[in-house]
């Protein structure tokens, strides 16, 4: 019985360990992302697009004949969490580039010790304004809601053909704080007229006091700088209001997990993204069928935005002659990202050197267009 168990496993044996002698070295990967606490819903449809193209990669023979090997770490969506990985992984690890971090507000702490230590830091989820500011060894691929928002706004104004809007934001979280900003102006430059701003703090599950507010300014839409899932109690308690008003939001909203809570109180919900299920280019119908077959489930935007990121760092080293000296390798792979164009999940991508401030120098943006999308029965569909 057990010598017919061995024969049995034997040529999968043999084929495991000729597989892994088959790759030349080895090519890790940073990625610290939060995949436990409340943005746990964003980092781990995150980590499941690494995964998906590393593997897709490697299946494929890897890049130049060597293996990606992905190093996921937990920065649970705190900036501390976030410092403490980076660290790990750029110093413990010695990691050629690092992914992440998921927020905004975390990236801010953790990318100046990746620019310090001349390591690139890959945002794939990162939308507020001055994260390239923070030096030339940060990339994102994941669009500015600088560049979003006023298509966005412009959209939904014609769509339900808006005069005066409501706004509430999250005060204490950088992505919620700066969508806020771009925001104001957007409405400022589209001559909408803001009828009550609202502010609210990380964690709260209450809104009523501010909705009341906004109810008796009567306003034709409510703006909500927030993510997923505060926007979803702030629907949910606009709905027990009697306000029938339809939303408008960022980045943030942009997640099942705005259903998940809200469910078809979420209808009407004005939000722009470069991804959408309903794209049907090849890139994108492979990316959604593979990512189904893997993990029985949906991809969501930020699960297509890391799996196109493993393509751009993957395309980018095909062009990196790896010597073993990290410093060096990790230059190589910094200069050669710039130069990446790829026709992905999010459509063909391409960057765009951040504007230096103060002198100093940036790094680069995704040049992207946004599109626009309306929720209808639970989900997201474009809006034509
Ligand atoms: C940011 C965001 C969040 C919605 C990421 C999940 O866009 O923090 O910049």
């Amino acid at each position: 019985m057990q010598t017919r168990h061995l024969l049995k496993t034997l040529p999968l044996l043999i084929a495991a360990g000729f597989a892994s002698s088959a790759f030349a070295a080895d090519i890790k990967l940073g990625a610290a992302e939060a995949l436990t606490g409340p943005a746990a819903k964003y980092g781990i449809a995150i980590k499941n697009g690494f995964t998906l193209a590393a593997d897709e990669i490697n299946a494929k023979g890897g890049v130049n004949g060597n293996k990606i090997a992905l190093v996921m770490e937990d920065e649970q969506g705190k900036k501390e969490e976030a410092i403490n990985v980076f660290k790990k992984l750029i110093f413990q690890d010695k990691v050629l580039l690092v992914f992440g971090p998921t927020l905004s507000n975390s990236a801010f702490a953790a990318d100046p010790i990746a620019n310090a230590a001349k390591v690139v830091a890959f945002g794939t989820s990162n939308t507020a304004e001055g994260i390239t500011n923070m030096g030339p060894w940060t990339f994102r691929n994941s669009v500015m809601e600088a560049d979003v928002l006023p298509v966005t706004v412009k959209a939904a104004v014609k769509h339900f053909g808006l005069k005066k809007v409501a706004v509430i934001y999250g005060n204490d979280d950088a992505f919620t704080k700066n969508g806020y900003d771009v925001f104001k102006t957007t409405l400022e430059q589209q001559k909408i007229p803001v009828t009550d701003t609202e502010t609210y703090a990380k964690g709260d599950v209450d809104f009523k006091a501010q909705l009341t507010k906004i109810k008796a300014t009567n306003p034709d839409a409510i703006v909500c700088s927030c993510l997923a899932e505060e926007a979803a109690n702030i629907i949910l308690q606009t709905r027990a209001l009697g306000m029938k008003q339809p939303f408008i939001g960022g980045n943030g909203l942009n997640s099942p997990k705005l259903f998940e809570i809200a469910k078809d109180a979420g209808d009407n919900t004005v939000m722009g993204s470069p991804w959408s299920p309903e794209n049907t280019a090849p890139a994108n119908k492979a990316f959604m069928s593979a990512y189904h077959a893997k993990f029985n489930a949906d991809p969501d935007q930020f699960a297509a935005q890391a799996y196109d990121a493993m393509y751009i760092v993957a395309d980018a080293l095909k062009n990196v002659k790896l010597s073993g000296d990290l410093a060096k390798d990790r230059q190589a792979l910094r200069d050669a990202l710039p130069k990446v164009s790829i026709d992905g999940a999010t459509g063909k991508f391409r960057f765009r050197q951040a504007a230096a401030k103060d002198g100093k120098p940036a790094g680069f943006d995704a040049d992207q267009e946004a599109i626009v999308n309306i929720a209808k029965g639970g989900k997201f569909v474009i809006l034509k």
